[in-house]
């Protein structure tokens, strides 16, 4: 029996870089995640038949919304609906699941590395028939809908058992619980050495892994201690809790401190160390006595991915987003192979890898991912990194130092400004933008600006444009500024300012970051003034 809802729009329902993102107390409001599911089945592609895929990073509000979310696809003409055990699906698990099921869409419930609990933060995905996040064109129809949206369909049926794998009926609709790590665990051994890297455990090579009370914990158990042989203990914080222990599940160098103090202690390092987001979509790496930049992990996986089965006959490509570093681009050039520069948000990857034009892609927000799902993904990139590892005998020093003295080095740095008045944020951005034009031939201390614009992309597959999507100053030299304003908050803005030097082979390779990169934090407070705009002197965070 259908039952009709009458709603009224909520303003603000635009996701954003990732998705709808809000505090759990704003979905708690009545109709409010029900306007946006139903919004995204009003204008979603789902031919008669469609299956669903829904699953989530575990976090507080999790099992309510997609209880919602299950009576709402059995009025809304779906065939089938997929769900993870428990209500868990990472967002590269779901991607893959999607793809393997021939589903015509999925509803991914996270945040990703924002806190969770009562009054921290809640979020909605919708992805695609390809696995990977909607593009802009069917995230600005949603929105589109939202803004209109009068009622909202469910049928009346009790809440289903997600904790049991099997098949249930909602009204006409067969839902089925699976289990939420075989398919991607099978996927991952598909893809990489296995037998190589169990020997290497075998041999001594150690990890610590931080799933850091997050989604990937029962993927980390099954996958590197069950499957791969890593002692028991190696995957720390293992149980996904609904508020991630109360901290906040980004794997940087702030958030995973205890685990990079570990891998700093030289008696009691292993040789490598990892952590994964609330969504498990991200990674951290951090060799023993070496942190590597993501924007480095990108471009050191891409010169090794070779090693690995599932890369050994080359890559097609390599993207990555406009901030950034410019060290995967080395490596394309090096390789013979395209390298793409998109905006922020790994929506903007899909088209390359669906056309075959590139495989590897990557984030300076530790995202990392290949053509095996569309969704960046975190523990892919750590068995990567355990394939090249357990393939050369080397340490992950070792590695990082060859490929400096091969490529040079790509010193980096993000700046973020939390929480910072949108309008002071909005007039950093308009003061910078008005000079831009001014700016090249211009000297800024020691550094000559060479090019400075507002990032616009031009999809060279479906020939869309993205307008708007940061601002680049280029130093001749190959060092770099950029700055955008985050597009994943939940509470006033964030400024993002990414450092980029290059030091050519050759140079400098082993000197201190901050240091390395003091004449570019200089010349970005005289060009953005974000000290004098926003009063603030320091950032919150960096990365
Ligand atoms: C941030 C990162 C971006 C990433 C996005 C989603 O976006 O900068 O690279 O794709 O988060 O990641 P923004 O707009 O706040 O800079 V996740 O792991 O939070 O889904
Ligand atoms: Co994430």
């Amino acid at each position: 029996m259908i039952r009709t809802h009458a709603t009224m729009p909520f303003d603000g329902q635009k996701p954003g870089t990732s998705g709808l993102r809000k505090k759990v107390r704003v979905f708690q409001q009545e109709n409010y995640a029900e306007n946006f599911i139903q919004s995204v089945f009003d204008v979603a592609e789902r031919p008669a038949g469609s299956t669903l895929v829904i699953g989530g990073d575990g976090r507080f509000h999790n099992r309510t919304v997609i209880q919602a979310a299950i009576r709402m696809a059995a009025a809304n003409g779906y065939a089938r609906v997929l769900v993870g055990q428990g209500g868990i699906l990472s967002t590269p698990a779901a991607s893959h699941v999607i793809r393997k099921y021939g589903a015509s869409g999925g509803l991914i419930l996270s945040a990703s590395h924002n806190p969770g609990g009562p009054d921290e933060d809640f979020g909605i995905k919708y992805n695609v028939a390809n696995g990977g996040p909607a593009p802009e064109g069917v995230t600005e129809a949603i929105y589109q809908r939202t803004t209109t949206i009068d009622r909202w369909l469910d049928v009346d049926a009790p809440d289903v058992d997600l904790d049991t794998i099997g098949p249930t009926q909602v009204g006409g609709l067969a839902v089925e619980v699976i289990d939420s790590v075989a398919d991607y665990a099978a996927l991952m051994e598909e893809l990489f050495d296995f037998p190589l890297i169990r020997r290497a455990v075998e041999q001594g090579l150690s990890m610590a892994f931080d799933a850091m009370h997050a989604v990937t914990g029962p993927y980390a158990h099954e996958i590197l201690e069950r499957r791969l042989g890593f002692a028991p203990g190696t995957v720390r914080n293992g149980v996904p809790l609904e508020d991630f222990g109360h901290h906040h599940p980004d794997p940087n160098l702030v958030h995973a401190k205890v685990l990079y103090d570990l891998m700093m202690d030289p008696e009691m390092a292993p040789a490598l160390g990892a952590a994964s987001d609330g969504d498990g979509d991200r990674n951290l790496i951090i060799g023993k006595g070496r942190f590597i930049t993501p924007s480095d992990s990108l471009a050191m996986l891409a010169a090794n991915a070779h090693l690995a089965p599932a890369y050994a006959g080359g890559l097609k490509g390599i993207a990555r987003s406009m901030p950034t570093s410019a060290a995967a681009d080395r490596v394309a050039e090096a390789l013979g192979i395209p390298a793409f520069e998109t905006p922020t948000g790994w929506k903007f990857f899909g088209n390359l890898l669906d056309a075959g034009m590139a495989t590897i892609c990557g984030e300076e927000s530790a995202g990392t991912g290949s053509d095996h799902v569309r969704e960046k993904d975190g523990l892919w990139a750590v068995l990567l990194w355990l394939n090249v590892l357990a393939a050369t005998g080397k340490s992950v020093d070792q590695i990082a130092r060859e490929h400096w003295a091969r490529f040079g080095r790509n010193y980096y740095a993000r700046h973020d400004y939390e929480g910072v008045d949108s309008a002071a944020a909005q007039g950093v951005m308009a003061g910078l933008e008005a000079e831009l034009a001014t700016l090249p031939g211009t000297a800024v201390g020691p550094l000559v600006v060479e090019r400075a614009e507002n990032f616009a992309y031009a999809d060279p597959v479906d020939g869309s444009t993205s307008r708007n999507q940061g601002l680049i100053v280029a130093f001749s030299g190959g060092s770099r500024l950029v700055l955008r304003l985050s597009g994943t908050g939940t509470q006033g803005a964030t400024i993002r300012l990414y450092l980029e030097r290059f030091e050519p082979a050759g140079g400098n390779l082993d000197g201190d970051t901050a240091t390395m990169l003091d004449d570019l934090v200089q010349a970005a407070e005289h060009l953005a003034r974000i000290a004098a705009l926003t009063g603030r002197t320091a950032p919150d965070v960096i990365t």
